[in-house]
């Protein structure tokens, strides 16, 4: 696989690679609704809910996910409005913990 640029492996240990640009448009294309951040290697998407109450629930249930996972969502609400950004900052930038996360933070969201 060519890995361009920004991936590394030090003293054996395996480090969070960032996706390849094949990989990126796979991720993308099967991602409905997440797009590319401008002037940053991140994904982010915007979910609009019926109320604050609908909102919040959402988010309570990405936190635990997360924090399950050990990779978290950056994130601003204001009332029925989440906007969720994914990186990892591990490798600066997008790796697969943020595909895997995308899709299940659609998944839970029902958009
Ligand atoms: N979240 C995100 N989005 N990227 C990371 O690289 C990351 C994280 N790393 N959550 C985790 C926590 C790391 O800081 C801890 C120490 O495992």
């Amino acid at each position: 696989m060519h890995r361009p640029q920004g991936v590394s492996r030090q003293r054996g240990m395996a480090m969070i690679e960032k996706l390849t640009a094949e990989e990126r448009a796979t991720a993308l294309k099967e991602l409905s609704g997440w797009n590319l951040v401008e002037g940053r290697d991140a994904i982010q998407r915007s979910f609009k809910f019926k109320n604050f109450n609908e909102a919040w629930g959402f988010m309570t249930r990405v936190a635990l996910m997360a924090e399950k996972a050990d990779h978290h969502p950056e994130w601003f609400n204001v009332y029925n409005r989440v906007d969720v950004l994914l990186s990892t900052h591990e490798c600066n930038g997008l790796s697969q913990r943020d595909v895997k996360l995308a899709r299940q933070i659609s998944g839970i969201s029902n958009q």
